[in-house]
């Protein structure tokens, strides 16, 4: 690890990184290390012994890699009802960090790292950053929140990990964030997708040109954004827009990253090891067929993953990057498998409504989903931005907007929705996380 802290990384071809390791070193790495998390978590999770014992299964039956598929899965529902340090495997007096991720409902689920697990997270962020092309004498701004939320610190770990200039701005304050990036000569943001859509906004409402700040990466996650997002976001600042991809159980961001041949995210798979499966029954799937990873952490010391639902979907991408890191890649998340809608037993994803609208000239990429039931039948109602010159133009021209905006979603989603063209900026806009969905069914 000390290797890639110290190198001065810089894009795609530094022997030294484990990025480049031949397969066959990195399946042996994997299945060692996969032995001794299964024998630690064994050791010192109760609830993952149990699962163990019932079924008759004990570390030293994970002989090849395949085994994997033997052990029981962890989810989200076991780090809640264990809350909060039911799923510890090491005492408090080694664990130097603790992160918690707010659930829709109730208590947030509890993370917890040793200096090692502190180590690995910012390692792997750092490879994240090299494979974006950044190094030392890059100035990183951190607009993800810090505090309980894993984006801020770890992306600035990362960014400090890499030799970057580190302007830890935290999430809020758009012209603030802007005056920085002008003034210190910002070259990379790391925030999420829909934050620098509302600052590219913002600059424009202030006179300052994206284009001609030094600005040229953006890295950017923590939720679902589009193919055609990134387009929008390419042309509108000038920049090359990267997705990073992380969970709190995991590790937080660094779960894996694109590179610059943009061709998929490489899991840094000698710390998490990456499996497909079929949402419904669990069965594992073949490269290429989509369906949900499941993350099983392979260094973490103090909180052992094994098997983690993750409830992404997304597929593991068949053959080589051409970059040539043998790390395995997965496609873009779109969605996660309780994402889905039901309106009126169809079955919906918010990225389908999002991938449609950005197709269509006019059309701003701030749009919610709003669901409501009247006289007990679903209804589903998608508010669209629209530039303001649509609303300055004649009637017609708004009226063709609605009904190819119509056309458009009736096709990809199946079903009728209502389209309401809303005027610029009348959308709430997000810091963080993007709330596209206001479920109103229930009142
Ligand atoms: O969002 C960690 C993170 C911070 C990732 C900053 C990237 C950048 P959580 O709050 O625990 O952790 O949320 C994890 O967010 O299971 C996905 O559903 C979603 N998510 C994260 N990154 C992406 C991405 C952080 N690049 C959950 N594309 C995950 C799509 C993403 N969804």
């Amino acid at each position: 690890m000390n290797s890639i802290l110290e190198t001065g990384v810089t894009d795609c071809h530094p022997a030294s990184l484990p990025d480049y390791v031949p397969v066959s070193e990195l399946r042996d790495l994997q299945l060692s290390r996969l032995q001794s998390v299964v024998t630690r978590a064994w050791r010192q999770v109760k609830l993952f012994r149990s699962r163990m014992d019932e079924r008759g299964l004990a570390p030293e039956d994970i002989r090849l890699l395949e085994d994997i598929a033997k052990l029981p899965f962890t989810q989200k529902s076991d780090l809640r009802d264990t809350y909060p340090f039911g799923l510890f495997a090491s005492p408090m007096k080694d664990v130097v960090r603790l992160h918690a991720s707010s659930g829709t409902t109730g208590k947030p689920i509890v993370v917890a790292y040793t200096k090692e697990d502190v180590e690995v997270w910012t390692s792997v962020v750092v490879r994240c950053l090299a494979g974006c092309g950044l190094n030392r004498g890059d100035i990183v701004q951190v607009a993800y929140g810090y505090g309980l939320f894993t984006g801020g610190l770890g992306a600035h770990y990362g960014a400090e990990g890499l030799g970057a200039a580190v302007v830890p701005t935290s999430g809020g304050n758009a012209d603030r964030q802007i005056m920085l990036m002008k003034d210190f000569g910002v070259t990379a943001m790391c925030c999420t997708p829909t934050y620098f859509l509302h600052l590219i906004e913002r600059a424009a409402e202030l006179g300052v040109e994206m284009k001609e700040l030094s600005l040229r990466a953006g890295v950017f996650g923590a939720e679902p954004w589009s193919e055609s997002l990134r387009q929008h976001i390419e042309r509108a600042s000038g920049i090359e827009a990267f997705d990073i991809y992380g969970l709190s159980e995991i590790i937080g961001p660094g779960v894996g990253c694109e590179c610059r041949r943009h061709q998929g995210l490489h899991i840094f798979e000698d710390h998490f090891y990456p499996e497909i499966v079929d949402p419904a029954t669990g069965t594992p799937l073949p490269d290429g067929d989509e369906g949900e990873l499941v993350l099983t952490t392979l260094s973490k010391q103090a909180i052992p993953m094994i098997r983690y639902r993750t409830r992404d979907i997304t597929a593991l991408l068949p053959g080589r990057c051409d970059c040539g890191r043998t790390l395995r890649r997965i496609g873009r998340i779109g969605r996660r498998s309780d994402d889905m809608l039901i309106i009126r037993g169809v079955n919906v994803f918010p990225s389908q409504v999002e991938s449609a609208l950005l197709e269509i000239e006019g059309v701003l990429p701030h749009y919610q989903i709003l669901l409501t039931r009247q006289q007990g039948l679903d209804q589903m109602e998608v508010q669209i931005e629209v530039t303001p010159q649509m609303f300055n133009d004649k009637i017609g021209a708004l009226q063709r907007l609605h009904e190819r905006l119509q056309g458009a979603l009736d096709h990809v989603l199946g079903i009728r929705v209502r389209v309401a063209l809303v005027e610029a900026h009348s959308l709430e806009r997000s810091e963080g996380k993007a709330k596209r969905v206001i479920d109103r069914r229930t009142l």
